[in-house]
């Protein structure tokens, strides 16, 4: 049974049995120093502001029993899947693949790749592990959704403009619906998060929609009085 959610540019109706909370490169190379994001220049202290929301939002999202999906950026210990011109950037003792204080930058199985503590995925909750900035390129996260019967997506992470854009235009594209967390969401420059959320949302929705991590929680909690707690698998009228 749908329930309302406030968002931008318009309130929606989602029906949360068929919508996924999915989680974007929440990595230790991304948010904690001597990773990628330092090695590209950034402050990655700015990406702390998302964690607390989204930490909120997995929580209610687990309470109710809703599928979560996390994603990591990262490549194989060979590289093979990286495409020369992503690695052959900036300075060669800092690129993708380099050794890093957290391992291997950027590579698949080292401690940098991983996801931050705070938001480390519980058994059962998909893990996508994607070599591009959208999570829908050269991954399964299609077809996984789909088998689920899930057609909204509340999508949070890291960030804004780059892979949270990326995978929001290519889940629309998709069909999916998506519904971005504004304070879940972060970036190493204020203006372009900002700019990230204005451009899904113009245009009557472009994209998609932006809403908040309590606008999420409220309208998860409204399903949650209605409808008992999902558990995975079949369920009436599809498979979850
Ligand atoms: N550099 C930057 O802003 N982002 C990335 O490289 N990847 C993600 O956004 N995950």
């Amino acid at each position: 049974m749908p329930v309302r959610i406030e968002a931008e540019p318009y309130p929606l109706q989602i029906d949360v049995s068929r919508s996924a909370l999915v989680i974007i490169d929440m990595q230790r190379d991304f948010l904690e120093p001597g990773g990628f994001g330092a090695a590209l220049g950034n402050d990655v202290s700015l990406l702390k502001a998302a964690v607390e929301p989204i930490r909120n939002v997995l929580n209610a999202a687990r309470e109710t029993g809703m599928l979560v999906i996390h994603t990591r950026e990262g490549h194989r210990p060979d590289l093979a899947d990286a495409p020369p011109l992503k690695v052959d950037r900036g300075d060669p003792k800092t690129r993708i693949g380099a050794p890093g204080p957290m391992g291997r930058i950027l590579v698949r199985g080292e401690p940098g790749h991983d996801i931050i503590p705070e938001l480390y995925p519980l058994a059962g909750e998909p893990i996508i592990d994607k070599p591009g900035k959208g999570a829908f390129y050269q991954t399964d996260l299609e077809l996984m959704l789909k088998n689920r019967g899930i057609e909204t997506l509340l999508v949070c992470g890291v960030t804004t403009e780059v892979c949270v854009n990326t995978t929001i235009r290519e889940a629309n594209d998709r069909g999916f619906r998506c519904i971005a967390l504004s304070d879940g969401c972060a970036s190493y420059f204020p203006d372009f998060h900002a700019a990230g959320l204005a451009m899904i949302k113009a245009q009557g929705g472009i994209f998609g929609w932006v809403s908040d991590s309590q606008k999420a929680i409220a309208a998860i909690a409204a399903h949650a009085a209605r409808a008992p707690k999902m558990p995975f698998g079949i369920i009436e009228g599809g498979v979850r």
